[in-house]
């Protein structure tokens, strides 16, 4: 049936759904639910890993084959470096350009390196905002405590406490810089309800949160003239006799040759890995998010952490098909968004926990209540109009002018029309193993970002994500600056990928898969 029809059912329901409140679900409810229906919980989707570090791990089919896949690098390949440095920083997004500022303010010599242009990351897409606890009212140890519950009580305490108490100072720090988070009529920083806080925490750029901070940072990196390798993606990193890490190898992608980068200490902020399309679905992430960092540190003798948990972002969009997969912000929730099925009701309170949101919503679809596309796709309704019916209208245009533009484009109005959104991949909950500086198991090897694990549990709450890169970015970047200032450059060999390689021989694991994939296959022209 055409979507305009089916659309009809949200504004005839839209007053008696205005009058209800739902409950959010019981530790108990939520349980039950994710367990019957979150993909983290389909076990077809699984295997184990079958060497290295996590052999015996179970995660996702499409992981297990990165990690276990085959580098690229030769044997034999000349390793005279066309570049030394005292921190290399690997990555381009919201962690790396933090490491790589602060490493230069601390007076390291730093060289930025990234696979496609600098910004090109899932920072730059990042909407709803990013969490501090800087209202009056509020206090890093609620937003600790929110935390912990969102994540399932499995975050590591010592890197979330970090990441709490430091927000206050990360906010400041990107006021300075120039960064015009939204202020309330008085002058003050507006913060916004996301879901699962029992706070309004967010501090918000409109929906474009992420590209006001990386405009900023990306600003700062080209004043600070920090030395750039664009369209340059790391493809294995290097290590001494003692399996320290000693700096990497590139690919240089315009002229596909290996570049070879002696660093004393490396900062890997690749990201996270949507592009892998776990258990087939749509992603909200970059076409660079291919787990890069997970396979090179994995290489190196760097364990992961949670590594079978990942994040369904509730509103992905399903319609229309040039759409599909694309973030619509969570912040529309925040602000009242109705989640409504093909019956026109309403069926999990809209600020429980992304698992519990998305769980709900494959629930709806699964037993018959979610709606079609003419394509064949499966979705239930957002009410975004109900924004401008409660709080007046140009509402949606104001306080949502991406979500506005990205559905303009083709023809559809969101502060008139409701839309169809169903979960999409949005992030890796698990990473690389690391300590409150950054450090990994590996001396010299940082990692920054959403290539870490630990810090956020089984579900990560909104507006989390931005703060983890900053403060860990920072931290990373100003200890392996101090740390670089007292090493001297170890010598560049491949001892741990011959390693490697042996041991997966052993296992007769050739996945015939090219690890790090750097670009989805389909983004290839063959
Ligand atoms: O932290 C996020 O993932 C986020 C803010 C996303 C969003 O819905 O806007």
């Amino acid at each position: 049936m055409d979507i305009h029809v089916l659309q009809q059912i949200v504004h005839k329901t839209r007053d008696d759904r205005r009058k209800q409140t739902l409950p959010k679900c019981s530790p108990a409810e939520r349980d039950t639910l994710i367990k019957k229906y979150h993909p983290d919980f389909r076990e077809s989707a699984y295997r184990s890993i079958r060497f290295g570090p996590n052999a015996g791990d179970s995660t996702v089919r499409e992981l297990a084959s990165v990690l276990e896949g085959e580098s690229p690098i030769p044997d034999d390949l000349d390793l005279t470096p066309a570049h030394s440095t005292d921190v290399l920083v690997v990555g381009g997004g919201g962690a790396g350009c933090a490491a790589a500022l602060h490493a230069h303010t601390q007076g390291a010599k730093v060289i930025l390196a990234t696979k496609l242009r600098l910004g090109d990351s899932n920072s730059v897409m990042a909407q709803g905002g990013m969490q501090v606890a800087v209202a009056p009212d509020d206090s890093p140890v609620t937003h600790f405590l929110d935390t912990l519950k969102g994540g399932h009580m499995k975050n590591d305490h010592q890197l979330l406490k970090v990441m709490v108490d430091e927000g206050p100072s990360i906010a400041k720090w990107l006021i300075e810089l120039g960064v015009l988070f939204d202020r309330d009529a008085d002058g003050n920083l507006h913060v916004k309800k996301g879901g699962g806080s029992s706070k309004p925490r967010l501090l918000t750029c409109s929906d474009y949160t992420g590209l006001e901070i990386m405009r900023v940072l990306k600003d700062e990196v080209l004043n600070q003239k920090i030395p750039l390798l664009e369209f340059s993606a790391v493809v294995e990193l290097l290590s001494d006799e003692q399996g320290a890490c000693t700096g990497a190898v590139l690919m240089d992608l315009d002229n596909k040759r290996f570049v070879v980068v002696a660093a004393k200490t490396v900062i890997l902020c690749t990201g996270g890995i949507g592009r892998l399309h776990i258990q087939g679905f749509p992603t909200s992430n970059h076409y660079g998010a291919t787990g890069d960092g997970l396979a090179l540190a994995y290489r190196m003798g760097a364990k992961l952490v949670q590594i079978d948990t990942f994040q369904y972002h509730p509103s992905g969009a399903v319609y229309p098909e040039q759409l599909i997969g694309a973030l619509v912000t969570e912040g529309i929730r925040s602000e009242g968004g109705h989640l409504v099925n093909a019956k026109g009701d309403r069926f999990v309170n809209e600020l429980d926990t992304r698992d519990v949101v998305s769980s709900s919503i494959i629930r709806e679809c699964e037993e018959g209540r979610g709606i079609r596309t003419m394509s064949g796709r499966i979705g239930v309704w957002l009410d975004t109009p109900l924004l401008d019916v409660e709080q007046g209208e140009g509402t949606v245009a104001k306080h949502f002018p991406a979500m506005v533009r990205q559905y303009e484009r083709f023809g559809i109005d969101i502060s008139k029309d409701p839309v169809l959104i169903y979960p999409t991949l949005h992030y890796q909950n698990g990473g690389v193993q690391i300590g409150v500086n950054g450090e990994t198991k590996i001396q010299n090897l940082f990692v920054a970002g959403e290539t870490s694990g630990g810090l956020h549990g089984r579900n990560r709450l909104m507006g989390n994500s931005l703060l983890d890169l900053m403060v860990f970015g920072k931290r990373s970047g100003t200890t392996a600056s101090a740390q670089a200032a007292s090493t001297s450059q170890g010598n560049l060999t491949l001892g741990h990928l011959r390693k490697f390689r042996s041991e997966a021989r052993k296992h007769g694991a050739a996945s015939g898969v090219q690890s790090p994939m750097i670009l989805p296959a389909y983004t290839r022209k063959e």
